[in-house]
């Protein structure tokens, strides 16, 4: 059952796998999915990088950072459809953003009138929900949970547009049982929806891991577990977190397929993810992803966990920045030029500037007010 990881690391040595040069990845992936990839992508960086400065200027208490993640779970979401559950944590905006938002509708100029989508977007309204989230993020009334939480503890549900978003409790691994059973519900409604559910690898070393994927591939549930693997739970290595070579080969006890991807590549995320969709659906049960990413961050932006990270380490990541990467591979390939980048990235900074602007200006939660009072 378990699928050839994508590239094989050695032995878990505490060392990072190598991660392909950006040159590897030329030549795959046809322009029609780099653009529409790209897109979320800056978006999500942009939203990352107003609320770090926003943290930086004292503006908001606390941040955790998706930078270095935006390819894994902007890929990982475009394989996903109405009605589909997406499970969250904390370094997943890409998803969120990809999941919520129809970026032509936002920024009509970012895509050719000829392109070719992979996904089409969930209809509603866009500009509404980002804004919302914005809310969300700032602890506002408008926010998803009315205020009453900041960050990405909260759920969201549109069943008119197909949107299920259930949001992260802080217990690393608690998430895989409740995704689990969220794809169970699927399976009894005789349904051919999928869940999918982002974790960090330090969640792999909990028991609700084990108990998730075991009941998981027993009853064949149309579930995807995605390891974001960045190498650091906190400040913890790898190598003080597990002995196996791969996380991903973890599946072959559980009896279900799992694959180690290179989480800066777009393109061989949705590959993977839309096979393991496709196996979902077809009822051929759950899928591990190993998706391994860079450390760009540390855990939350003002605690010291990235000082724990080797110089050289760091450096690696950095050098394989997915927004760079990217950018280098859509300029080099001759889809698009540096100042059409520029002009993409000033777009995306303005639109996330006005929303979070206009969310700074909401009110804050009355104390003991109803949490349900905005929230659907
Ligand atoms: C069950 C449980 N134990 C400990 C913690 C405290 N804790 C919060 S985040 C974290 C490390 C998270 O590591 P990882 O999942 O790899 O994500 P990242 O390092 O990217 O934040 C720990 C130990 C927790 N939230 N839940």
């Amino acid at each position: 059952m378990m699928d050839q990881p994508a590239n094989s690391s050695p032995s878990n040595t505490g060392a990072p796998p190598e991660v392909s040069p950006a040159a590897a990845w030329l030549d795959t992936g046809s322009d029609h999915a780099l653009r529409e990839m790209h897109a979320y992508m800056r978006l999500t960086r942009e939203w990352d990088l107003r609320y770090e400065k926003m943290f930086k200027t004292g503006a908001l208490s606390k941040w955790y950072s998706s930078v270095g993640n935006e390819a894994a779970t902007v890929a990982a979401a475009s394989a996903i459809e109405k009605g589909d559950a997406l499970v969250s944590l904390h370094r997943d905006a890409g998803a969120i953003l990809r999941h919520y938002v129809d970026i032509e509708t936002l920024i009509p100029e970012i895509f050719p009138s000829n392109m070719n989508l992979i996904r089409q977007p969930l209809g509603g309204d866009s500009r509404e929900r980002l804004f919302r989230l914005a809310c969300q993020m700032l602890g506002r009334q408008h926010g998803y949970s009315a205020g009453h939480e900041r960050s990405y503890h909260y759920n969201h549900m549109e069943p008119e547009h197909g949107l299920i978003h259930i949001g992260m409790i802080s217990h690393l691994g608690s998430m895989i049982p409740v995704a689990a059973g969220a794809a169970l519900s699927f399976q009894q409604q005789k349904s051919d929806r999928v869940a999918i559910n982002f974790i960090g690898e330090g969640a792999t070393s909990t028991g609700d891991f084990h108990e998730g994927l075991n009941i998981a591939s027993v009853w064949k549930l149309p579930f995807i577990l995605i390891i974001e693997n960045n190498h650091w739970a906190f400040s913890t290595p790898t190598s003080q977190q597990y002995a196996c070579d791969n996380l991903a080969s973890r599946a072959i006890g559980y009896g279900m397929a799992g694959v180690e991807v290179d989480g800066n590549d777009p393109i061989a995320m949705h590959q993977v993810m839309q096979e393991a969709v496709q196996r979902a659906r077809s009822g051929e049960g759950p899928t591990l992803v190993e998706a391994h990413v860079g450390r760009h961050r540390g855990h939350s932006e003002g605690d010291d966990s990235l000082d724990q990270v080797p110089g050289d380490e760091l450096k690696g990541y950095l050098e394989n920045d997915p927004m760079d990467l990217i950018e280098t591979r859509m300029v080099n390939g001759g889809i698009v030029s540096r100042a059409w980048l520029e002009e993409i990235r000033e777009k995306c900074a303005a639109l996330i500037m006005e929303v979070v602007d206009e969310a700074m200006s909401m009110p804050e939660p009355e104390p003991n007010s109803d949490r349900s009072i905005h929230a659907e």
